[in-house]
Parts: structure tokens; sequence; C-alpha cells
């Protein structure tokens, strides 16, 4: 599936001079207005003796201070806003380190360039307008949702909104739409296609011919047994909300060799994690992401904490990024959804007969992730509780895990002192079992 002429626009084969020129364009326009707009930006680089007009190269955001979380967090909900509030059309969130969530908001123009981005990505990935796109992400405060939905509608693809769950409903539409494409996460892809496995439908009475993958990090492996099990060319999407949504990166077929970055709206820059200076293409490294075009929430050099390295351009004019290996924080990923330990362990902290010592066990079950949550009774109620009552306890706890933070568990309430302590006393907190992709 090589692209045709028209389905690249000009800038996925400009050469380097060019996107380097237009980046450094954007850039000194999106950092200015950070800087007039962002209060609590402008301190920061005041703190740090710098300043938009000292932006003269691309090299020159080195010297620019970093964005984190914690930022978004202590300025929640709408304290990083370059826009007054009345020319924000969409609002959309992600899991925080704590309790408290990271809001974003999206201008007119901000909507229109992610629906651009987003139809890019699935034209790299092959789509064509005409053809029909079966959307499994999540719909609701997410951003796969409705991040995917208006991408495929400026494709000028027939969306299928169809959202996440309800498996058997899934595959029946599958086989009575025939769509061409589907997006979701790759461990949902396996569980639809063991639904058509088990209604014995062999790949090749699938309709679909490429899926777009993300939310979540997955292997070599994992591709192999999707493209498998569907008949169809599994394509990697990358993204999250602080910078945009899905659609920051995506991988082009005729190559799939990593996702490849919409860099004329996003400067991806390398650091080491602990010491934050910039790294050379290659080198692994913190993933750091600039937006170049904004305007309701702009990012100056927002540490994402996922670890890759930076490739050289392929099948486009722009960088890719390798695989995701890790994360220099410790969030965990449950199927697509990302979730703090802190979070839950504000949860069990609600909950006064509890100890608050506890431990997150993950494995995966199948294809999807599971999670056990271990806590202890307090040591006065410790052998004085009955089954009903700590069964109650149990439930109580995971029912408020899945309304606030929004993935399912199964709780375990124990004794006191079930959880072994390591030499510090504290436990070990999260027991990640999972294959390692
Ligand atoms: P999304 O809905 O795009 O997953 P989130 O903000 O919820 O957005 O999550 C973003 C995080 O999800 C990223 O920082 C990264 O850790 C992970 N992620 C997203 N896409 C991928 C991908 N294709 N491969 C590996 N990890 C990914
Ligand atoms: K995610």
């Amino acid at each position: 599936k090589s692209p045709q002429p028209g389905d690249l626009e000009p800038i996925e084969t400009a050469s380097r001079d060019e996107i380097s020129a237009l980046q450094l364009r954007r850039l000194q326009w999106s950092v200015r207005h950070t800087y007039d707009n962002v209060e609590p930006y402008r301190k920061r680089c005041q703190e740090k003796g710098v300043h938009p007009d000292d932006l003269k190269s691309l090299e020159d955001l080195a010297s620019f201070p970093f964005m984190t979380k914690t930022d978004l967090r202590d300025n929640y909900p709408f304290g990083l806003f370059a826009v007054p509030r009345g020319k924000i059309l969409r609002l959309h969130a992600s899991s925080g380190t704590t309790g408290k969530p990271v809001v974003v908001g999206y201008t007119r123009n901000d909507l229109d360039n992610w629906a651009d981005v987003v139809a890019r990505s699935l034209r790299a990935a092959g789509v064509r307008a005409g053809d029909m796109v079966h959307n499994s992400y999540g719909y609701g405060m997410f951003t796969g949702g409705l991040g995917a939905h208006y991408g495929i509608e400026r494709a000028g693809c027939t969306t299928v909104p169809m959202s996440g769950g309800q498996t058997e409903k899934q595959v029946q539409q599958i086989m009575d739409f025939r769509p061409d494409a589907i997006m979701v996460t790759p461990s949902y892809s396996l569980v639809i296609a063991e639904e058509f496995e088990r209604l014995n439908i062999k790949p090749e009475e699938i309709s679909l011919k490429v899926g777009i993958f993300g939310a979540e990090p997955w292997g070599e492996g994992m591709r192999a047994e999707i493209e498998r099990k569907l008949g169809i060319d599994a394509i990697d999407i990358y993204g999250l909300t602080e910078v945009m949504g899905p659609g920051v990166a995506s991988e082009c077929i005729e190559t799939k060799d990593g996702p490849v970055i919409w860099e004329d709206h996003f400067y991806p820059e390398i650091i080491d994690p602990d010491t934050g200076e910039v790294l050379p293409d290659g080198e692994e490294g913190e993933l750091v992401f600039t937006s170049l075009t904004k305007e309701a929430f702009p990012v100056i050099r927002y540490r994402t904490r996922d670890l890759t390295r930076l490739l050289p351009p392929t099948a486009r004019a722009f960088r890719r990024i390798g695989k995701i290996t890790g994360r220099s924080d410790d969030m965990l990923i449950v199927r697509g959804v990302n979730v703090f330990p802190t979070q839950i362990e504000e949860q069990i902290l609600r909950d006064k007969r509890l100890s608050g010592n506890y431990q997150i066990v993950l494995t995966r079950d199948g294809h999807l992730d599971n999670v056990e949550i271990r806590c202890e009774v307090q040591r006065e109620l410790s052998g004085k509780l009955s089954r009903n009552e700590t069964e109650s306890i149990a439930r109580e706890l995971q029912h408020h895990i899945k309304t606030i933070i929004g993935i399912s568990t199964r709780v375990n309430v124990m004794e006191f002192e079930s959880i072994p302590r390591t030499l510090t006393g504290k436990a070990r907190r999260v027991i990640d079992q999972r294959p390692k992709q």
C-alpha cells in the first residue's frame, strides 16, 4: 500500500531545512504565546532568567524550563490555559498523579489541527476517503474516542462510533457493516479477535484490512498476533492528552518502523531523565514535547515520562519514535487507562477500617490486564471481622476505584500484617507480573 500522489501533504515530503524553518517560526510564536498568557509559565521563565526573545534557533529551547504533570495538577483545572474560557470548545481529562485529573482544553483551531493530524495518521496507515472506520476507543473525557472520531470524519471516512466494551456487539457490527479499518487499544483488539475465533469466523472472512492501535505499549510479538488473528496490517499510533491526544505520532504502513512524529505541530526532544540534559537522536531517554500550534493549552518542553529514542526519517520527512520501553515515573497503564498507585492509595485511605498498607498486583489474563488490590484491616480489627464485613469493605473499595479511577479491580481484604514488609518497613506497592512487551 504505497501512498499515491495527493495522499501526502507537501510538508510530509519537505526537506529538513524547510521543516526546521517552519518549526522555528512556530516555536517562537508558541513560546511567546505561552509566556504572554500563562502566568505560572511566565514566572518560571523569569526565575530561570529566560525570555521568548532568547529563542533564535531550535537549540535555544534547551535553556527553557520544563513542564510536568505536577504543574498541571497544581494549576487544576484551568490555570495553564492560554485563552479565555469562552474560547474553549472542548475539555478532556486524563489521570493526574493523585486524585485530581489533568484537564486540557481546545479552541476551534486546536480541534481542527487535531482532526488534521489524526486524518493524516489514517492516511499514513493506508486508509482513504470513502473507507469505513470502526472506532472502539472509549468515548468520554478520555481523548481516545472523540480524538479518533473527528480524525476519521476529517479523512472523509464513514465513522462507526462504537466506543469500548460489548464485545459481541462489536463483532456483530463488524460482520454486518463490513468496515475497512478499526481503531482500538491493542489489548482489546485481541479480545475482539477471540470472539471471532469463538464464532468460528476466519480472518479472511473479516472485512478489516488495517487497524490503528495505541494508548498502551505493545511489541512486535503482539503486532504479529493481531495481524494473524484479524488478517490485517497493525499500525502503531502514539499520543497523550497533555500534548493533544492520539495522533501526535503515527506509523506508516509502507515501513511499519515506529510512529512518525507530526513534527510540524509537535517538536520532540529526548532528555536524560535525571539531569534534564538534551540527548542526541538515537539515544534512549525521556521524550519531551513542545506544541507548535496549540492555542488553548500550549505545552513547552512537557515531560512525557515515556522512555524511547528519536529515529531518523524514513517513509516521511519527519523523525520517528522507537518503541516506548518504559516510564520514568510509576504510572501504570491498565487496558489503556493511565493509573498512578497514589490514586489507588487515596481510595484505600478513605476507609478508616483499612491499614493503608496495600499491594497492587498486575497480571495478564488472556489478553487483558487484571488488577488485584491487596489491603489489610487495621490492627485492632484484625481477626474480628466476619467474612461478610470484609467482603463489603472490598466491594465498596472496588466500587470507588471503578467510579473514580475508571478501572475494574478485584480487592482482597486481608488480616493486619498479611502483606510482607521490606527492610525499610514499607511494602512493595506494585507487583507487575504482566509479560514484558
Ligand atoms: P491516550 O488516550 O492516547 O493513551 P493518555 O493521555 O491517556 O492518552 O495516555 C498517554 C500515555 O499512554 C502515553 O504517555 C504513553 O505512556 C501511553 N501510550 C499512548 N500511546 C502509546 C503507544 N502507541 N505505545 C506505547 N505507549 C503509548
Ligand atoms: K494511555
